[in-house]
């Protein structure tokens, strides 16, 4: 028996707000635009939004630096522009979470500016120093220590230069980190997605990283804080007197977490947190994002049927492909134009139809993909930026620049494509950020006028997801496990059974089993019933949900 929360019955939207849509004509996404568009999100039927950072921030990392967790970046609006929007959002039955990017701070933070100009104050301990830095390597290339001249020491930023790592284990630190998220807590927000969160405790003495590890990984210093000695503690202790008081929803980022260290993380009686994203499922073993390579769906099938086994009736399962950090996942699976909505469509049928809570990304629904970047003057994601300087060290610049083609997370970045109309009706000047002329054929407008668009599939599984209540709590039951290309499973409880097929490959696939039920939905339109043959086979990317007989 799993214990019902509205969490694990909603499906929530992901909203990058400097790419979703802009108010007031400066070519960069806005809360007021975000309240325009509300009316499409309800309708597309989602229950929650995850709105990404929109904290005052010099936009190092468009957000995740924070200089300010009580102001609203000038860019987006005020903080009435926010009060209103999360209005808007309750009375449309939405609720709201919010991006905590608890790691670390900009360097611009006035706890950092304090911490170096003044080292003796409380503040002088809220960072992480040390007289000589370790072998630790940033995410964004580099080493992962400032040298402070203030002090005469090195700080620690695990990402850019300009995001200071905080020091958790000082309990003042903390305490200020627990009054800051009351106090959006007491405006009413239903609760935080967590950035990074199992970074946050570092062990002590902060050793050199493992050598191999860090050849391995691509970074130095993981096993230092990926999983640190005082994690579960940090957690425990924010979850008891903040989260519970507030009945407020918490999903973890955890890199590198894997299933068992999730399991820990989200067990229900643990009261750390109530998800995770974990993100093994996102890049086939062996390869990383920045590798050019086509993705193969009978790993997204393992992995699927992995959580779904072994997870566990304590935890729910996140169940995601894009958000945004990651290329669109059409483009790593297929490249080819013309299973472009199809595969969009299976996607979607496996992420809607599986246990756990779906978490859809700002343009998934239209079937948006990875975007023609043509110069390195066109990116702007810091990430790639940084590894293009890196890269540009050892290989030639056309190299690098294709490397960076390939993982850069600006694929995910680009404007909403709302319309055909100039810059897509995103916005009415340039935007802050590129866009190729994929918007003119692909877009909301478009598609909400077909009734076999992406679209319309996404509202139609969502709206079978609420009717057919069994795809929240009932079991998973999954059947030629070991036929390649195949993935097949049951949804059962005491009152319904649905049959999901999907065929994961390009070439036709003998189906096992003719359902015996009614079609419910199918990623191909015309009626597979009305053609005999048609019903022997699962033909390229065909996905279908049946209701059959409990
Ligand atoms: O671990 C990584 C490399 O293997 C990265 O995936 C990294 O952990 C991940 O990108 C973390 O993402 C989050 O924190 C970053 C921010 O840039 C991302 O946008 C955010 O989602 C720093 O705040
Ligand atoms: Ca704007």
């Amino acid at each position: 028996i799993i214990p019902r929360e509205w969490w694990k019955e909603a499906v929530f939207y992901q909203i990058y707000p400097r790419s979703f849509k802009d108010s007031n004509g400066d070519g960069i996404g806005d809360l007021q635009g975000i309240i325009s568009k509300l009316d499409y999100i309800k309708e597309l039927g989602i229950d929650a939004i995850w709105l990404s950072p929109i904290y005052d921030s010099p936009n190092d990392d468009n957000g995740y630096d924070i200089r300010d967790y009580h102001k609203i970046m000038s860019d987006f609006g005020t903080m009435e522009d926010f009060d209103k929007l999360l209005t808007e959002i309750h009375n449309r039955g939405m609720r709201l979470i919010m991006d905590l990017v608890v790691n670390h701070t900009s360097d611009e933070h006035k706890w950092y500016q304090q911490a170096i100009h003044e080292p003796d104050s409380k503040y002088g301990d809220y960072y992480i120093f040390k007289p000589q830095p370790n072998n630790w390597t940033s995410f964004f290339s580099g080493s992962a220590w400032n040298y402070v001249e203030e002090r005469n020491q090195y700080a620690l930023h695990l990402f850019s230069k300009k995001q200071m790592d905080l020091n958790w284990e000082n309990e003042a630190l903390r305490h200020e980190i627990h009054d800051m998220v009351k106090w959006w807590l007491e405006k009413g927000v239903d609760g935080f997605r967590l950035d990074v969160i199992n970074y946050i405790s570092k062990r002590k003495g902060l050793p050199d990283g493992n050598k191999s590890i860090g050849k391995l990984m691509g970074y130095y210093g993981v096993e230092h804080y990926f999983y640190g000695p005082s994690l579960h503690d940090y957690l425990h202790e924010l979850k008891e007197k903040v989260f519970m008081p507030y009945n407020a929803f918490s999903v973890g980022e955890t890199p590198g977490a894997g299933m068992e260290m999730s399991k820990l993380l989200t067990a229900d009686y643990r009261k750390e947190l109530d998800m995770v994203f974990s993100f093994d499922h996102l890049e086939t073993p062996g390869h990383t994002r920045y590798d050019d390579y086509q993705y193969d769906l009978n790993y997204l099938k393992s992995c699927m049927v992995n959580w779904m086994e072994n997870y566990g009736n304590h935890c729910q399962p996140s169940l995601f492909y894009e958000n945004h950090d990651n290329p669109r996942m059409i483009s790593k699976i297929n490249a080819n134009q013309k299973y472009r909505y199809v595969l969009g469509k299976l996607l979607a049928v496996i992420q809607l139809t599986l246990r756990g809570t779906p978490f859809i990304y700002q343009g998934q629904e239209l079937g948006m993909i990875n975007q023609c970047f043509k110069t390195i003057s066109e990116i702007r994601d810091v990430e790639s930026l940084n590894l293009y300087d890196e890269l540009c060290n050892t290989m030639k610049e056309e190299e690098a620049f294709s490397k960076i083609l390939t993982g850069s997370r600006d694929h995910a970045r680009t404007p909403m494509q709302w319309s055909g109309e100039q810059y897509a009706g995103f916005s009415t000047v340039k935007p802050w950020i590129m866009m190729d002329e994929d918007y003119k054929s692909c877009n909301a407008k478009l598609q909400l006028q077909d009734e076999n668009s992406i679209l319309r599939f996404f509202q139609k599984l969502i709206a079978l997801r609420k009717e057919y209540k069994v795809i929240y709590y009932g079991n998973v039951i999954v059947s030629n496990k070991k036929v390649k290309d195949l993935f097949t499973y049951y949804r059962k409880d005491e009152n319904e059974a649905l049959y999901i097929e999907i065929n994961l490959s390009t070439t036709n696939k003998k189906r096992t089993k003719h359902p015996k039920g009614r079609l419910l939905l199918s990623n191909y339109t015309e009626d597979i019933l009305s053609s005999k043959d048609r019903l022997s086979f699962l033909r390229p990317y065909e996905a279908n949900i049946w209701a059959i007989y409990p």
